[in-house]
Parts: C-alpha cells; structure tokens; sequence
C-alpha cells in the first residue's frame, strides 16, 4: 500500500479547486459552492482524497496537497471535452434527466469517450483508495464508475450520488446504453437521489431492463445488494443565516432598495443560465404581468442574475439570445427613462452581493422545469431570519419536497405564474411570515453536513 492512499476517496467531474489569477502568478484556489464545502471538512478529517478534472484540457499536474486534501487530477483532452462532456454529458444524459426538455441526442461517438473516461477515473480511484476504503463518487458523469471499480477493488465500500433527476421509465428507455448505465450504477452499495421519486424510478428501470431483483429499497445483481435512497441534499443554514445578519450585507441589501427606488417591489431569479431553470417562460410570465398591470409598472422591478454556462454547446448560446431578446423586448415596451423593469446580471456575483441580493429580495422566483433539488431555494430560506420574503417555486424542483409552504407553480403555465407574482405581490405579512417560518423550520434542523454525514453513514453499514 502506497503512503498516497486514502481511507475516504471522493470522485467527481471536477476537483474542488481552480487554477486562478492572483498577483502572485497562478494559483489554486478552493472553488465556491455548496458540495465542496460540505465534502472538504469530511475528507480533511480522514486524511482523504479528491480525484477530478482541474478544468482545463491537457495533459494533468500531478497529484498534490491542498488545504490537508490529496488532489489528485484527471486529465482531460480536448476531444474527450467535446464528446464526454460537452456531447454525452451535457447533450444526451442533461436534458434526457431533465425530462427531455431539449431533445437529447444520441451518438456512438459520445458514448465511447463516455465509457473511456469512466474507465480513467476508476482506474485512478482503484490506485488511490487505500483497503477497505469508502469511495463516494459524484453525478451523472460518472455513473460507470461503481461496477468498474467494483471489479477492480471488490474490498471498497462504494457510493454514488446523482445531484440531477432520475427519470421515469419513458423517458430512461430512450437512452441507447440503458442496461450499461444501470449496471455501472449496481455496482455501487448505496445509489442515493435528491427525492424518493428518483429512488423509485431507479428501481423501476432496473427491474425492467437489468436481471436485479428488488425488495424494499434494495436491488440484488449476481448475489450483490444495492441500497437505492434518497439523500436531499441542502445548504449550510449557518453560514447563509450569519452573513444575512451582517453589517455588511444589511448595508448593501438596503442600498440596493434604494437603488432600484423606494417602495418598488423586488422580484429576484438567480441561475446558471441553463434551458432547465425556466428563466425566458418566467420572463414572459413577467411580460404578462405588466401588460395587465400597466398602471403599476413602476411598482415592480424584476432582478434576473443569470450566470454564464456551458457555453460552447449551441443550446446554451441559443438560450442565451433567447433571454437578452426578451429582456430587451420588455424593457423597451414597459421601461421608460428613469425606470426598466428587468435587470440582467450575465455573471457571477460574488458571495456577499448574492446574499445582500437575497435579502434585498421580496420575492424569489425559482421556476426551473425540472431541477435535482435547487440550492437557491434553500439559500433564500437560509437568508430570511425574520421571516420575511416569499418564495415561488416550481413543482418540479426537488426542493418542492421539502418547502410545501413556498407558492408552488407550474413553471410551463406563463399565466398561472403571472397570476401567483401577483398573489406573492400582496400576499398579507401574516401569511408571508407563516410560510416563511414552516419553509425555515423544514431546512433549519437538516444541513448540508447532516446530508454528508447521512450518506456516508449509509454506506459504512
Ligand atoms: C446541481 C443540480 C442541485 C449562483 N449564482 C451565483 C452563485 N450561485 C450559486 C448558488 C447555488 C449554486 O450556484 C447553484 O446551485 P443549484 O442547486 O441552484 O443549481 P445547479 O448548479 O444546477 O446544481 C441541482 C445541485 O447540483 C446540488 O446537488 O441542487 O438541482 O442541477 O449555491 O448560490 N454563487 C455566487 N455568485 C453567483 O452569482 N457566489
């Protein structure tokens, strides 16, 4: 056994770090997000190891320490980037997840770069984990990687989780490498989803199109169980309530109000600009909106930060220009000098602007149409200590589980979701502060530690 080998081993598509510009050349820093602040506490106490992609193609640096974490980078070429990740990943498993909402596309020369790359990182994993190891890999990307670890290193506990949808039998059939992707999976301990609705459609298709059989919540393969769960992932509560409070941000969230005018209602989107989250039928649900209320257009003003995504696959340049059009068009039908009633942010903002933005909010629009779980969600719960605010949510967001006191919408329906803007727009305080109050009680007691800790518990028994 190597002095590199670890004891837990996370594997994801990208390593929690990014080689950034600073004054003093390039450098590695720790990449926001929830996931890597959740995971890195776990994997620093147990000396553990990060196997994933740097970013950047090209030949890989070689594994090193960062922050008592062994990275240990995979290397990526440019084709692997266009036909795994690009192609397969984001052009056939992305939208086919997400209910088919694009039209997924099917081709022998994605799939084979899939597999190869899956290849890589299980033969990377198989050298880093030390015997016995706990091995937890991550997300769409990889979902060869369980059986192909397994035969490899049959010693490891292994465990798998999909931070996207699970899709229904109708839709998962579709898929060419059905049996291949299900049996990859199988070769995990516990597969874990964002709801029980992904748990279950699991089941469902391996039932159909592998010989596992089932029997409640497990799956056996050739003599080998399969727990299949779900596993909500959340926020750190903590983190989001204390900056909320802070100077800082209390500051900033009311200098924003008064920037976009006293008294003007603010309606915030915040998302990866991606075909799933909604924003152009929201936009046009805010069309409608105006149009109906033409005498109280000043009285509201629609926030839409849209961080730029994946943008050398032609959907995402496409959505794009479908956005800005519509953003230009209201603002040129309803604005007028001294008011426009969208503002587009078209990059990301950092940590405290996102928080002050938050709390600057009176309603958060979160309208995906189809969305694993939805952090924002959460965030924008984590951020209203005083009960404040209003949230409209999609049905068919995961966290839609969990937040049953949100305004719920179906986020196709632009009149539906024009209608409940409104209803959101003067929604009695009493009624505001009671849905506010049970949507922070549902996340309050479940962090995204105890999601961690959860899983990882799982997997050891
Ligand atoms: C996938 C699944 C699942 C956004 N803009 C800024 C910024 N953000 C942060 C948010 C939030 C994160 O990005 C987005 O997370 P979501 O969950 O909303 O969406 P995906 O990226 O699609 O994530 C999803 C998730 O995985 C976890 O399992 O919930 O369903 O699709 O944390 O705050 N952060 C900063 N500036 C921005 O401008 N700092």
């Amino acid at each position: 056994m190597s002095a590199r080998q670890s004891q837990l081993v996370i594997v994801a598509n990208r390593l929690p770090v990014a080689r950034v510009k600073t004054k003093k050349g390039m450098e590695w820093k720790r990449s926001p997000g929830g996931l890597v602040s959740a995971l890195t506490p776990f994997v620093q106490k147990t000396g553990g190891a990060w196997i994933g992609w740097t970013g950047t193609t090209g030949s890989a640096p070689d594994l090193f320490d960062f922050e008592d974490i062994k990275l240990v980078p995979v290397g990526i070429t440019r084709g692997q980037l266009e036909n795994f990740y690009d192609g397969f990943c984001n052009g056939t498993l992305w939208p086919l997840y997400h209910g088919a909402v694009r039209e997924p596309e099917y081709h022998r020369s994605w799939w084979r770069p899939y597999v190869a790359v899956n290849k890589r990182y299980a033969r990377m994993t198989a050298e880093t984990a030390e015997r016995g190891a706990t091995v937890w890999v991550h997300d769409y990307h990889l979902q060869l990687v369980p059986a192909l670890l397994r035969e490899q290193r049959p010693d490891l506990h292994i465990g798998f989780f999909l931070h996207i949808p699970f899709p229904p039998e109708e839709l998962f059939g579709r898929l060419p490498w059905r049996r291949q992707i299900l049996e990859g999976l199988l070769g995990a301990n516990v597969v874990g989803f964002q709801t029980p609705i992904g748990a279950h459609n699991f089941i469902r298709v391996c039932r159909r199109y592998t010989d596992a059989k089932s029997k409640a919540g497990t799956l056996e393969l050739h003599g080998r169980k399969t727990q299949a769960d779900a596993f909500p992932i959340s926020v750190d509560v903590e983190r989001y309530a204390s900056a909320a409070e802070s100077d800082i941000v209390t500051q900033r969230a009311q200098e924003i109000r008064e920037q976009m005018g006293r008294g003007r209602r603010i309606i915030l989107g915040v998302d990866r600009l991606d075909y799933t989250k909604g924003i152009d039928v929201r936009l046009r649900a805010f069309s409608e909106l105006l149009s109906r209320r033409r005498q109280a257009i000043r009285d509201y003003v629609l926030v839409q930060l849209a961080v730029p995504s994946r943008e050398r696959v032609d959907e995402y340049r496409e959505l794009r220009s479908r956005v800005e059009e519509l953003v230009g068009q209201i603002n040129g039908e309803f604005g007028d000098v001294s008011h426009v009633p969208v503002h587009y942010l078209h990059r990301g903002l950092p940590f405290t602007e996102l928080i002050a933005l938050y709390r600057a909010a009176d309603v958060m629009l979160v309208t995906p149409l189809a969305d694993g779980m939805n952090l924002v969600a959460k965030e924008y719960v984590a951020t209203r200590y005083d009960d404040t605010g209003v949230m409209i949510l999609s049905e068919f967001a995961g966290a839609a589980q969990e937040l049953k006191t949100a305004l719920q919408v179906n986020p196709h329906d632009v009149d539906g979701l024009a209608e409940t803007i409104e209803m959101a727009l003067s929604l009695p305080q009493k009624e505001a502060t009671r849905r506010m109050r049970k949507m922070r009680e549902a996340i309050g007691n479940y962090t995204v530690f105890d999601w961690a800790d959860s899983f990882v518990t799982a997997l050891s028994h």
